[in-house]
This record gives structure tokens, sequence and C-alpha cells, in this order.
């Protein structure tokens, strides 16, 4: 496995032009004082970003870097571990057996992505008690999306095609994000959100071909979910206040508005397939951009969740908080039997010595 769960902060990258930079500080001939030049560490930096290479968790990188994809990739941790809950609020409730099993896999699939992502922001030196603390004290975000409530079976559809739908059209140009741990962790991460965005696809398609009732409880579901799918790309590009700098870094590859202009378009012909109509009377196609247009999101509701006052933001932030604190106990038997373990093995290893 080349996630970064497995492969933290020790793998030094030779080659790479800051791990060159870094590496000189120790070489034998190196000249005195090159380990404190901090301009010859930046160049040898943005070489490597310039280079298409990977920044790895040894190498010298920027301050404003670091903090930076900390940010960023715990924003989208604590998304994956809030966002199990929307869902999860289906599966006791699910209409097969089937369906059930599908809908516990995506969910487990979900605390998979989190624990991947904890795992990479930790090789930047922050720990996972620590980020935890922020997301329970709302110190640090999570995505909008998850704030708003499953109200239907049909929002399990929905979820899995417009919110996973939005999720990989964002994520997999993370794939080539310059830090190599969220690169590599982002790889795995989008091959199972295809498979989630495929199982709502599958679920709505069902209800749409359903009853009259079940289809207009997918219609229903998907109306409620459009707009807040186009916000979780973030605010428009003239107000998104990191976008120039994390492409600069190559963290981001594409603006905002971007991907949610591809995302638009990708989601129309599927929205066609399904039967379904989407929510806005100004999508129209634009022949000479070649793109959809299409109506104004509403920034005021997104600030407003954001602010965290969404239909949900409370009870998502109490029940991650009352799970954390439920399962202290589970924590601390692991860390006793790490514990535990560590020292058996040192006592089988000692044990031949003692004997000899
Ligand atoms: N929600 O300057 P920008 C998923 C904040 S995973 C909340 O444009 P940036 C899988 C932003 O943090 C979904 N906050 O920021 C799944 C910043 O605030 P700050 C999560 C938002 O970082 C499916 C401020 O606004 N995905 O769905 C949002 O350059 C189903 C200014 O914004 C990721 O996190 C928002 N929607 O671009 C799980 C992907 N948008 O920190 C379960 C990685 C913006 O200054 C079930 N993240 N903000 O206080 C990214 O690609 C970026 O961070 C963006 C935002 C695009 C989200």
């Amino acid at each position: 496995m080349s996630t970064a769960a497995v492969q933290p902060a020790t793998q030094g990258v030779p080659g790479t032009a800051a791990a060159g930079a870094a590496g000189a500080q120790e070489g034998p001939g190196s000249a005195p004082g090159r380990a404190t030049d901090t301009a010859a560490l930046e160049g040898a930096f943005d070489a490597t970003v310039a280079a298409d290479e990977r920044i790895e968790p040894r190498d010298w990188m920027p301050d404003a870097y670091r903090s930076t994809l900390t940010r960023q990739m715990a924003q989208h941790a604590h998304s994956e571990i809030i966002g199990m809950q929307p869902e999860a609020n289906w599966i006791a409730r699910a209409p097969s057996l089937r369906r059930k099993a599908i809908l516990m896999a995506k969910v487990q699939d979900e605390a998979g992505h989190g624990l991947y992502l904890y795992s990479a922001v930790e090789t930047l030196g922050t720990g996972r008690d620590a980020l935890l603390d922020k997301l329970h004290s709302g110190r640090q975000k999570y995505s909008s999306i998850f704030n708003y409530p499953t109200l239907t079976w049909a929002d399990v559809g929905a979820v899995g095609w417009l919110v996973d739908g939005a999720a990989i059209t964002n994520q997999v140009p993370l794939c080539r994000c310059s830090y190599g741990p969220y690169a590599r962790a982002m790889i795995r991460i989008c091959k199972e959100e295809s498979f989630h965005q495929r199982q709502g696809y599958e679920l709505l398609l069902a209800l749409s071909r359903g009853t009259e009732a079940q289809h207009a409880m997918a219609q229903d579901a998907v109306n409620r979910w459009w707009w807040p799918s186009l916000m979780m790309f973030g605010p428009p590009d003239g107000e998104s206040a990191h976008s120039a700098q994390s492409m600069a870094w190559k963290i981001k590859r594409h603006s905002n508005d971007e991907l949610r202009q591809r995302f638009v378009d990708t989601c129309v012909p599927q929205a066609d397939s399904l039967g379904l109509g989407l929510p806005d009377p100004d999508l129209v196609w634009n022949e000479q951009r070649g793109h959809y247009d299409f109506g104004s999101i509403d920034w005021t509701e997104f600030r407003e969740v954001l602010a965290g006052n969404g239909p949900c933001n409370e009870q998502r932030l109490n029940q991650r908080r009352r799970a954390h604190e439920e399962g202290t106990w589970v924590r601390d038997a692991a860390a006793a039997h790490a514990r535990k373990h560590s020292t058996g093995a040192g006592a089988a290893r000692q044990e031949p010595e003692a004997m000899a």
C-alpha cells in the first residue's frame, strides 16, 4: 500500500531538489553556513514544485506551505468523519439487505478516508489529538455540505451522486498535489469515491424508474442537494482567500469556479439519463463557452452554514463530540494493548539472552 497512513514521515526523497538542498547541510564538502541559507532552501523548494516533483515530510518547506496544507488536509479529514453521520442515519432503515450492506461499506470507507488523511496531516507535525480538539472546539472547519439533513431514503442516493460526485471532481486533481503524502492518500480515496458515486447514481435510477411516489422522492432529494453541492467547491474565485497561493504551490491545480463548472457540465447529462431535473431555470448550454451556464448561488446561505448556522451544524458537532467521549475506553484499551504488546515482544527478545 502506498498510502500516507502506512508510510508517514519516514520517506526521504533523494533526488528532489529540496531534499538535495537539505542534504547539503550534512554533506562532507558542504560550504560552511549553507545550512542556514534559507534562500537556497527556498530555491530548492520552488524548483521541486516547478518540476512537478513531490515535497516529502522530511524536506524543507516554507512555514506557510506547511500551515496551508495542515489547514486544508485537516478540514478534509474532518469532513470525511463528520460526513459519516448523514448517511449512517439511514443504515438501520435501508430498504433491503443489499442496500444496507452497500451503505455500511460506504460509511466505513469514509472512516478509512479520515484515517488516511489524519495520518497524512500528522506527517506535517500536528498530532491527531490536537486536530480533533480543533474540530470539537469549532476552531477548524469541515465541509459545509454535511450540515444538511438526510430527510428521506432518496437523500442517500443524492448524497452519493452529487456529494461524492463533487468530491471526486475536487479530489482527482489533488492526486497531483505537490505534497506527497496527500497526493498518495488521494489516489486510493478517489477510487473508493468513484464506487460511492456510482452507488448513489444507481440508487437514484432505481427510484426514478420506480413508482410515482419514488420518482417524486428522488426529485425532491436532488432539488435539496443540488445547490449545497455546488457550494462544496468553495467561494467564487474572486473571494477565495487561499486559491492563488495554493495554486502557485500546486496544492490546488484548478480554481474553485473551474471545478464547479466541470461538475455542472458532468451532472447535466447524467440528470437527463436519470430522468430527473436539476432545480435551476437558468441552466442552459452556452455554445460559445462550451459549458453550461447556471444560476446564482446563494452565498449568504453558504456563509451562514460556515458560521455555524446551517440546519445541522449543532447536531453534527454534538454527535461527533459524544462519539469521541464514548470512544475513550476504546482508545485507552488500544493503547494499553499496544503497550502490553511491545513489552511482551521486548521480553520475548530478551529471553534467549537471559538463558544464555
Ligand atoms: N465548506 O480560499 P478558499 C467529501 C472555507 S470530502 C466549509 O477557497 P481553499 C467526501 C475554507 O476552508 C469534502 N468551508 O479555501 C465525502 C477557507 O476557510 P479558512 C471535503 C469551506 O482551502 C462524501 C475559506 O472558506 N473536501 O465530501 C468550504 O483554498 C460523502 C475560504 O475558501 C475537501 O476538503 C466548504 N465547502 O479551498 C464524505 C477537499 N469551501 O480555512 C462523506 C479538499 C471553502 O480560511 C460522504 N479541500 N471553505 O478559515 C479543498 O479542495 C479546498 O480546501 C476547498 C476550499 C476547495 C474546499
